[in-house]
């Protein structure tokens, strides 16, 4: 066995803890585990040794996983999120992407195509011009960050359930993954991807979708944080395998419910 060399920094239980604790922010999250949380209880919680940083990163993981579970089960899919009048619109509607304004990716809208794969009947690309042709709705709603952040935004588009009828897709398969134009991934539940207000969107504000929103297509769902609102969306799939994400790769919990 290899034995590691010991880490430089002291082991800080309290920051695990609070950590884990802020993982856990939600309202659904709460419910279940309340402020009584310990590096032990983490510990019974998971089934992990808090021995190195590495085993509680994989502890808050599996946390962060029984979280997905949780929120699933609570989740609603005939609940609405709260929608706006027009004059409560945030001007200017913020940018966030994991790059700076100047790299924003600048898209052609002609030679744009849109791959559908996956467990659904009809794999094929589609053009922009299709997308605009399907019926249409507008929604304005809260869009909210984990970086501390909400902005009230009005989005059009298709509706999702829409979409994936169109396409045939199984909506037995547990997620739809998304591949965007830069290097943002993502994926959700299939309840939420067929939730009324989870659009495939091409407008913002009436106007049609700005590169800095997501040009030439995102999806918008109020239902959920920021993070998981793809933008620049090239390809869609269908699947049973768990795609993760971005930000959820790197430790964000994968469900996001807002
Ligand atoms: N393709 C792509 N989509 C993305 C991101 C990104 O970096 N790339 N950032 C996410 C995050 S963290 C947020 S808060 C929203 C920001 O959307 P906005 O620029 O329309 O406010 O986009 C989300 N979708
Ligand atoms: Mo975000």
């Amino acid at each position: 066995m290899i034995l590691k060399p010991p880490r430089k920094t002291a082991f800080d239980g309290d920051a695990v803890v609070k950590e884990a604790l802020r993982c856990l922010e939600q309202p659904a999250r709460r419910q279940f585990l309340s402020r009584s949380l310990t590096l032990g209880g983490l510990s019974l919680l998971t089934g992990c040794a808090m021995t190195d940083e590495d085993s509680v990163e994989h502890a808050l993981m599996k946390v962060s996983r029984f979280n997905d579970r949780v929120q699933g089960w609570l989740f609603d899919p005939d609940r609405l999120a709260p929608t706006y009048p027009e004059s409560m619109i945030t001007r200017p509607f913020p940018f966030n992407a994991y790059y700076g304004e100047d790299e924003i990716r600048q898209i052609d809208a002609d030679s744009y195509r849109l791959e559908v794969t996956g467990m659904v009947a009809d794999k094929r690309i589609w053009t922009l011009p299709e997308l605009h042709a399907m019926p249409q709705t507008d929604q304005v709603t809260r869009h909210i960050c984990v970086e501390g952040w909400s902005a009230i935004g009005k989005w059009g588009g298709v509706r999702f359930s829409d979409f994936l009828a169109r396409v045939g897709a199984d909506t037995s398969a547990k997620y739809v993954g998304f591949k965007c134009a830069d290097d943002y991934y993502t994926s959700i539940d299939m309840p939420t991807a067929l939730h009324p207000q989870t659009l495939l969107t091409l407008s913002y504000d009436g106007q049609l979708l700005p590169p800095k929103y997501g040009f030439p297509m995102k999806l918008r769902m109020p239902t959920k944080l920021g993070y998981k609102n793809p933008k620049h969306i090239q390809a869609i799939f269908v699947t049973n395998t768990y795609p993760g994400g971005y930000w959820e790769d790197q430790g964000y919990n994968w469900f996001g419910g807002s």
